[in-house]
């Protein structure tokens, strides 16, 4: 039959993905640049046979890139996705068992940020004539139970491929739903390592070029006219741009509604580059870590315009940074799940639509011009406060914001810094002076410790003429470094500066304040008097480790030897490693919102109870948001 072909499950699979594509306003991308993947049983004759197949008939079908680790590997596919503004990511595939949960953590987190990522796990046999295999796991309630199935709740979309006649409908729905920006996330195909290498007569038709139309969805009239009636009447209105606006590429059409309306704008951690920060109306992180102009705008505002934003308890200081009694939300979200939080006037559709619809319809109004200079002016004061952490001359051991003020001396605009957890995501959310939409990639929506070099190389990976800052804790080293050898082996040049402190200092600081008394949170030795973990420093010598791992390493003392160490990392080729040790216990500055993170209501330790009564005093500021912020009917 000539309308067939004959081909594996896993060839198939490869086939498909490379004629993928998406399109937006007109540009097409090939939707899969890459497959990673680190074989095992569950995949190595399968997946694995199959982009060998396709690397030799035809390079560039879809190449594969090698990992160390599963988890790592999707961050890179999430860095990647992210900088591409979700239109193109990578695939991963995994062995059965531990390779697969591995890529568990990398799910949730590809979910929470929005992000697309297709992972392709192996799975047991779907004929189980060998049960159990190695690193099954055996479930006394049913047989087709396996590990896979943690991906559920992570994955936007999941399917396990039992038959060869059910892959058509699972890739199918699979990109589907990576390609929805309202429902992208993780999706994954679980694959059975039998199933993978069996034949099966394909229509050709499978295997045609499909592009996949990335909407633009336009806000509904009615709903477009209740947000303009809200807005209308606001007199202290506060737009909070998350990162639907960077990712729908509304970044331009943000700046138009801004200076068309005088609203001024604050971002959340993924907004953050939505607008540069020293444009006029730019007032800078809102929320736990905001400035302290965009949380005294947010304290006052009476419309909170929310575009892209998931709200997150950081966004909203837990519910207590937008304090005004009678503070209405109108969102702006293409995912109705997001607009409608705060019990806001919802507008589902693309923010870039949806931007330029309001401009529109609010021609003719805008703030008053008090309001507008009050809101320049608390950016200027903020604008002062960066300058004196990034200069504070702090010894003997320099202060985190003096290495944030060395990076931000040396990166150009288009540069791209990339964190995700400990202290450091906060100090930059409210420090870091942006000018780029993309030059900002902190994952905060898992926080999750070892995204930073992994992510790192996937966005380079995906824009490699921009130079990437890596900034990474010692903590989150010790999670996960280990990228650094994907980047020596694929010529992916990182700077990597990692930050020394002996141990989580966010935590630190947290605990501290929650009576906590930083317990478990240095590393140090168990000292035999106390018993305790509060001994010496320990003799870890991180930079030796990335020595060890093939990058190039400088380590320096203090702020200046740092700048010069940097510049010369921006200059070089390859992936540069700077240790830097600093001092753990000076905090960045902080505009002094809340962050709920309950404290033990009893307790024997009076640090505890103090933090306590101090944790009551906050809860009373805890908002639930219930006003309904259209006018509804009198009951
Ligand atoms: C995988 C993971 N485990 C635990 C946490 C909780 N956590 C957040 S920050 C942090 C410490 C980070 O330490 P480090 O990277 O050294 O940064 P520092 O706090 O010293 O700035 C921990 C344990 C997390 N975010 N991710
Ligand atoms: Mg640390």
């Amino acid at each position: 039959m000539s309308n067939t072909v004959r081909l594996t499950v896993a060839q198939a699979l490869v086939r498909f993905l490379a004629a993928q594509h998406t399109e937006r306003d007109g540009v097409r991308h090939r939707l899969f640049d890459g497959c990673f993947g680190i074989f095992g049983h569950g995949n190595v004759a399968g997946l694995g046979q199959a982009l060998l197949q396709a690397e030799l008939e035809s390079p560039g079908r879809l190449r594969y890139l090698q990992a160390r680790n599963e988890q790592s590997m999707v961050h890179a596919a999430v860095g990647y996705a992210r900088m591409r503004n979700r239109l193109t990511t990578l695939a991963c595939t995994s062995s059965i068992g531990p390779g697969a949960t591995n890529m568990v953590t990398g799910a949730a987190l590809a979910t929470i940020n929005r992000l697309p990522v297709l992972l392709l796990p192996g799975d047991i046999f779907a004929t189980r004539v060998a049960s159990p295999v190695l690193q099954e796991l055996e479930d006394p309630r049913g047989h087709d139970i396996s590990v896979n199935d943690c991906f559920r709740p992570v994955s936007r979309f999941f399917d396990r491929v039992n038959r060869p006649e059910q892959l058509p409908s699972a890739l199918l729905g699979a990109v589907r739903v990576l390609t929805d920006p309202a429902e992208t996330g993780a999706v994954t195909l679980a694959l059975p390592q039998d199933v993978q290498a069996e034949a099966y007569d394909w229509p050709v038709e499978l295997f045609a070029a499909r592009t996949w139309h990335v909407p633009r969805p336009v806000p509904e009239p009615a709903a477009l006219a209740r947000a303009v009636e809200v807005l209308r009447a606001a007199r202290r209105p506060l737009l909070v741009a998350g990162g639907g606006v960077v990712y729908s590429e509304a970044t331009a059409a943000l700046r138009a509604f801004a200076e068309a309306t005088g609203v001024p704008v604050a971002v959340t951690q993924a907004g953050k580059g939505a607008l540069p920060y020293d444009h006029p109306l730019c007032v800078g992180a809102v929320g736990a870590t905001g400035t302290t102009a965009a949380n005294e705008l947010a304290r006052e505002a009476d419309v909170v315009l929310g575009v892209g934003t998931r709200y997150s308890d950081f966004t909203t200081a837990s519910r207590s940074v937008f304090a005004d009694p009678g503070v209405r939300f109108v969102n702006v979200n293409v995912a109705a799940f997001d607009a409608a939080k705060q019990s806001a006037v919802a507008l589902v559709a693309d923010a870039r639509a949806a931007l330029e619809a309001l401009t529109g319809a609010l021609a003719g109004w805008s703030t008053a011009p008090e309001y507008r200079q009050r809101a320049r002016r608390l950016a200027d004061e903020w604008d002062e406060v960066v300058e004196r952490a990034y200069t504070l001359g702090h010894e003997p051991l320099p202060a985190q914001s003096e290495v944030l003020g060395a990076v931000q001396a040396v990166a150009a605009d288009r540069d791209v810094v990339v964190c995700a957890a400990g202290s450091m995501p906060g100090d930059l959310h409210r420090l870091w002076r942006v000018r780029d939409p993309r030059g900002y990639h902190v994952e905060y929506g898992y926080s999750c410790m070892g995204y930073e070099i992994a992510g790192g190389l996937g966005v380079k990976l995906a824009e490699p003429d921009r130079e990437v800052f890596v900034l990474v804790g010692d903590g989150s080293y010790l999670m996960m470094a280990q990228e650094l050898v994907t980047a020596v082996q694929e010529g992916i040049k990182l700077i990597v500066v990692l930050v020394q402190n002996h141990g989580f200092a966010s935590i630190g600081a947290l605990s501290e304040s929650l009576g906590g008394q930083r317990f478990g949170t240095a590393y140090r030795y168990r000292d035999p008097g106390s018993g305790r973990l509060d001994g010496d420093v320990l003799p870890v010598d991180l930079a030796a480790n990335a020595e060890s791992l093939g990058a190039e390493v400088v380590r320096v003392r203090g702020v200046a030897e740092l700048r010069t160490a940097l510049i010369k990392a921006r200059e070089a080729a390859r992936t540069t490693v700077v240790h830097v040790e600093t001092d753990p216990l000076v905090p960045g500055p902080d505009a002094g919102a809340w962050w709920d993170v309950p404290v033990a209501e009893v307790a024997t330790v009076d640090s505890t109870v103090a933090a306590r009564r101090e944790y009551e005093r906050h809860k009373r500021t805890q908002r639930a948001y219930l006003r309904p912020s259209a006018e509804g009917e009198t009951a």
